[in-house]
């Protein structure tokens, strides 16, 4: 009896750690993402911006946010590493996606991966945070062309996974507060929460 109780107070009760990806083009900041965001909520200092090399591979980040505990795994943005991006969709709670906003010339690759990843049914009802990186340069845009470039619009499907474009700055943290606190309270109130719940059981 005490066993089936503990079973179901472990099931229902036990502290997830939410696994999100970091995705998006080589250069378009990721890694710098991960670091600033581990200067912000560990006691670690992430690595300063000039000691950042391009990913060869992926990071690893642990962190807690809003009483949450949070994996971050940045893939590197290479063309050659993004075909394995889809090995870890399956088991990811979100996606955070950035995008060079300062470098429009690389618009259309960026959607064309955006797009890629989107398409894939590992990642059903995965909450997407899109990070317009780089705020702090000159002619970087903002939120609305981003939105409108990612077809992140106001007429997605009542069924869509929630969505988000915020304005970051990966180098002074610009942002990313906001950005976490959003993905955590989306991951919590998704109903793919509890499907990978399930499958992990
Ligand atoms: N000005 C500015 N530069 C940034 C910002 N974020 C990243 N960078 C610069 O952009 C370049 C690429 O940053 P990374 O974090 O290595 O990019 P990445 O997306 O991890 O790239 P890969 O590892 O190749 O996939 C570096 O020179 C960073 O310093 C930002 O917010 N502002
Ligand atoms: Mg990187």
């Amino acid at each position: 009896m005490f066993t089936l109780m503990y079973g179901l107070w472990e099931y229902l009760f036990r502290k997830d750690v939410y696994q999100m990806l970091i995705l998006g083009l080589d250069k378009a900041g990721k890694t710098n993402v991960l670091e600033h965001l581990k200067t912000m909520y560990t006691t670690l200092v992430g690595l300063d911006p000039g000691k950042i090399l391009p990913t060869v591979g992926l990071n690893v980040g642990r962190l807690d946010a809003k009483g949450q505990s949070i994996v971050l795994w940045d893939l590197g943005g290479q063309p050659a590493l993004q075909s394995i991006w889809d090995k870890y969709y399956a088991e990811s709670h979100a996606v955070i996606y950035v995008v060079d906003a300062a470098n429009p010339a690389r618009f259309a690759e960026s959607k064309a991966a955006f797009d890629r990843m989107r398409s894939s049914s590992q990642l059903a009802e995965a909450p997407l945070l899109v990070m317009a990186n780089k705020q702090d340069l000159e002619g970087a845009v903002g939120v609305p062309e981003i939105s409108e470039f990612f077809g992140i619009g106001k007429t997605v499907p009542p069924d869509a996974p929630p969505m988000k474009v915020v304005p970051v700055c990966a180098h002074t943290g610009q942002g990313l507060k906001e950005s976490i606190e959003w993905l955590v309270h989306a991951v919590r109130i998704s109903p793919r929460l509890q499907r990978l719940r399930v499958s992990s059981a």
